[in-house]
């Protein structure tokens, strides 16, 4: 029992394939206390039914492109729990028409939609949350392989993700100081409902099968286990970094 009456605050829910979901319930079987967020009222039912099943001790509504739902849910999660022990973010989008295609045509305003979500809601989270984070927090977000190397289709989400990884490792040294840590997790890919969406994403799946060291897909339990580490004493010399967990694909060359 890694986490013990801690309070887990996590964002990126939104059904049982969710990344969020595979760190919830890993926090959940390690004693954890959970509260989910939810981004729109379209999915608040099925976001209440995972907590059901999870037992979480709330739900609260918050898009985090809104500076005034982020204090809200702040003021929220204060009233409920007084503290916060880690915080999941696990939120990104990118239009459509900027996971394909060529990088270069994608337009201002779709470039900025991607990095305000998946990067910048980050930083904004971390200020909301940061007089509540207790000594030894843990903040902990999800990246990718793109955000690295090119990835076919991948686009302005790798852009967001290598600022993304840029904002975990400026935000260990504000938080550092008051012992709390930030990394990010970078995973190999999981079909969900976002994946789902994706252009040929099964082949990418079929690619990492073939190639990787342990010539698998990785698993929700592969990514729980992982943030556990990273939520509990077990990474206490760890910050501001960003750990694989993608069965080694990106270790190999040609
Ligand atoms: O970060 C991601 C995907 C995030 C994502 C997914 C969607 C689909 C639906 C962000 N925005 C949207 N917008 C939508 O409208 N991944 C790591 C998964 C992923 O996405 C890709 C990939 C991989 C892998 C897109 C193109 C190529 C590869």
């Amino acid at each position: 029992m890694l986490l013990q009456g801690k309070r887990a605050l996590i964002f990126g829910v939104v059904n049982q394939r969710s990344i969020a979901y595979g760190i919830a319930r890993t926090f959940r079987e390690h004693g954890a206390k959970l509260a989910l967020s939810y981004a729109s009222e379209p999915i608040e039912r099925r976001v209440a039914e995972v907590a059901e099943e999870l037992g979480a001790d709330r739900i609260f509504k918050c898009d985090v492109t809104s500076d005034a739902e982020i204090e809200a849910a702040a003021d929220s999660i204060a009233s409920l729990w007084g503290g916060v022990d880690v915080l999941v973010h696990s939120v990104a989008f990118a239009n459509r028409e900027d996971l394909r295609g060529r990088f270069i045509d994608t337009s201002r305003e779709g470039y900025k939609l991607a990095l305000d979500v998946s990067s910048y809601s980050l930083v904004a989270l971390c200020r909301a949350f940061e007089k509540q984070l207790r000594p030894g927090a843990s903040v902990i977000t999800m990246s990718y392989y793109g955000s690295g190397k090119v990835v076919a289709n991948y686009n302005a989400m790798g852009v967001a993700k290598a600022a993304l990884e840029a904002c975990v490792r400026y935000l260990a040294v504000d938080l550092g100081a008051r012992g709390v840590r930030v990394n990010a997790v970078s995973a190999g890919p999981v079909k969900t409902m976002a994946a789902s969406a994706i252009a040929g994403f099964s082949d990418i799946l079929n690619a990492i099968e073939r190639k990787s060291p342990l010539r698998r897909n990785i698993t929700l339990e592969d990514i729980g286990r992982c943030a556990l580490y990273l939520a509990s004493p077990l990474s206490s010399g760890t910050t501001g970094d960003t750990v694989f967990v993608d069965a080694g694909y990106n270790i190999m060359g040609v």
